[in-house]
C-alpha cells in the first residue's frame, strides 16, 4: 500500500490583518468590528501552530497572503490616479470599501478550495476548485489569486487539476463546508457536503453563504464517486454557524459532529458509514454543549490531525477556557480513545475574526509521489520557518487601527513585505503590483 498522507496548507496571515466587522452572521467578526488588531503576532500565532503540526510529523505547507490593500479592485470601484490617490480617496469617500480591499481574509484557508484526493476521484487526479466566496466582497476577491496560488503549488496537470472558481450566482465558500471520510487516506472515500441555500428553507436572521448546486458541480466536475449532500439546519445558520466546520469536524475514519448540524443528521451518518465501514461517531448533545457555546469556543473547528503520537485534536485556548467543554473534551474524546491527546493554542487574533485552527488550513490527502510533485518552497521546514518568522519580525506593524489603513504608508510598507516574500517561496511575479 502506498502511504497516503494528509498535508496541511495553512494560510499565511497577512501584513494588514485587521477587524473590519466585514463579515454579517460571523458573530466573532461584528462583535470585534474595528477593535485594534495586532498583525504581527496574528502571523507568529499562526506560524507557531504550523511549527509545533511539522515538529509532530505533519506535512504542512503554506498558503501565500493576498496583495492588500488590493488597488485592481479600488479602480473597478470607480477610484482613479495614482495608487497613493486611489486609496486616499476610498479612504476619504467609503472607507467601508478600503476596510474591505485591505482585509487580510485569505489567511482562512478552509475557505480557499474544496479539494477532491485521487482516490475520490474518476481521473485519478487531485481536484481543486477555488471558492469563488462570492458572499462577501472582501472574500470575492480572493478567489482570482487563490487560482494562482493554487496553479503555482500544484503546477503537474497529470497530477492535479485546478478548476476555474464557480460562477458568482452559485456561491461557494471551499473545504469549510467539505469533509471526506475514508477507512485510511488512500482508500477511496465519501465527500460530504453541506449547503444552507438553493430551493430549500433559509434562516431567518443570517445569510446562509454556500448554494445547493455549487457543491453538486463541484462533485460532478471533481468526478467523485461517492458523495452525500446534506442541508445545515437553518436554526444553527442564525445562531452563528456561518460554516460547517464550526458544528462538525471529520477525519480518516471519524466524525464529531453537533446533533443539531444537519437536516436529518443521523440518516446523512448511516449513508456516511455505507462507504466508510469502520466509521467512529461522536454526536454531540445541545444538552452537552449548545450551539452557542461551540460558536464561542470554536471546538468543532479544531483539527483532527495524525501524529507520530497518535491523533491528535488541534484546539484553540478558547476550548480550554470553557471548563464545560473542556471537561467534553477530556471525557468524551481523550478518555473514550477518540483523539489520543490535545494540542492547544493561541490564535485570537484569527479567532476574533471568527477563524480557529480548522480554518486555517486546507487539506490535501496525497500518495508520496503526488507530494514530489508539490512546490516544494511552499513546504513547512526549519528553514522555511526561519526565514518567514524573521520575515514577519521585520516587515509587520505591532498594530493596526481602520483609520490607519489609509496611511499611504502602509501601501509600500507591503508591497515590500510581499515582494521579499516572492523570493522566499520563490513564487515568482506572483503579486499583480510585480506585473
Ligand atoms: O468568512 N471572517 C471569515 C472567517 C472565516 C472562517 N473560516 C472558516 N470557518 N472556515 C468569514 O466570515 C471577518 C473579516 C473582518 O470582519 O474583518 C471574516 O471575513
Amino acid at each position: 500500500m502506498t502511504e497516503f498522507v494528509e498535508a496541511n496548507f495553512d494560510g499565511l496571515v497577512g501584513p494588514t490583518h485587521h477587524y473590519g466587522g466585514l463579515a454579517y452572521g460571523n458573530v466573532a467578526s461584528e462583535k470585534h468590528a474595528h477593535s485594534v488588531s495586532r498583525p504581527r503576532n496574528a502571523a507568529l500565532q499562526g506560524i507557531a501552530k504550523m511549527r509545533a503540526l511539522s515538529n509532530r510529523g505533519v506535512v504542512q505547507g503554506v498558503l501565500p497572503p493576498q496583495e492588500r490593500p488590493h488597488v485592481p479592485t479600488l479602480r473597478a470601484l470607480g477610484f482613479t490616479g495614482s495608487d497613493a490617490q486611489v486609496v486616499a480617496h476610498a479612504a476619504r469617500d467609503a472607507p467601508h470599501l478600503l476596510e474591505a480591499v485591505s482585509s487580510a481574509s485569505a489567511m482562512w484557508a478552509a475557505n480557499a478550495a474544496t479539494v477532491s484526493p485521487s482516490p475520490d476521484t474518476a481521473d485519478g487526479r487531485i481536484h481543486f476548485t477555488p471558492a469563488n466566496l462570492a458572499s462577501h466582497l472582501h472574500r470575492a476577491m480572493e478567489a482570482p489569486t487563490t487560482r494562482r496560488a493554487l496553479e503555482h503549488l500544484f503546477p503537474d496537470e497529470s497530477r492535479f487539476a485546478v478548476h476555474a472558481p464557480l460562477p458568482a450566482a452559485l456561491p461557494d465558500e471551499g473545504a469549510a463546508n467539505h469533509t471526506r471520510l475514508a477507512r485510511h487516506h488512500g482508500a477511496p472515500g465519501v465527500e460530504l457536503f453541506v449547503y444552507g441555500r438553493g430551493n430549500v428553507e433559509v434562516p431567518r436572521r443570517y445569510p446562509a453563504r454556500q448554494h445547493a448546486d455549487a457543491s453538486r458541480a463541484i462533485a460532478r466536475r471533481h468526478g467523485v464517486a461517492a458523495a452525500v449532500f446534506v442541508q445545515q439546519t437553518p436554526a444553527v445558520i442564525d445562531q452563528g454557524v456561518f460554516h460547517n466546520d464550526v458544528i462538525a469536524v471529520g477525519h480518516r475514519n471519524l466524525l464529531l459532529r453537533h446533533e443539531d448540524a444537519w437536516q436529518d443528521g443521523d440518516e446523512v451518518e448511516q449513508r456516511l458509514a455505507e462507504h466508510v465501514d469502520d466509521l467512529r461517531t461522536v454526536v454531540v448533545g445541545a444538552d452537552e454543549i449548545p450551539v452557542d457555546v461551540a460558536v464561542r469556543t470554536y471546538l468543532f473547528n479544531s483539527q483532527l490531525v495524525d501524529t507520530d503520537v497518535g491523533t491528535l485534536l488541534v484546539a484553540p485556548e478558547e476550548v480550554r477556557d470553557d471548563t464545560k467543554v473542556w471537561g467534553f473534551v477530556q471525557d468524551r474524546l481523550v478518555a473514550d480513545g477518540f483523539v489520543d491527546d490535545v494540542l492547544v493554542f493561541d490564535l485570537r487574533q484569527s479567532m476574533r475574526n471568527g477563524g480557529g485552527p480548522a480554518c486555517l488550513r486546507l487539506r490535501v490527502v496525497m500518495s508520496p509521489d503526488e507530494m514530489t510533485a508539490v512546490h516544494q518552497p511552499a513546504l513547512f521546514d526549519e528553514r522555511l520557518d526561519r526565514r518567514l518568522t524573521s520575515w514577519v519580525q521585520r516587515h509587520y506593524r505591532e498594530e493596526l487601527t481602520s483609520e490607519e489603513l489609509a496611511d499611504p504608508v502602509l501601501l509600500d510598507e507591503t508591497r515590500a513585505a510581499l515582494e521579499e516574500l516572492t523570493d522566499i517561496m520563490d513564487l515568482g511575479q506572483f503579486y499583480e503590483f510585480q506585473q
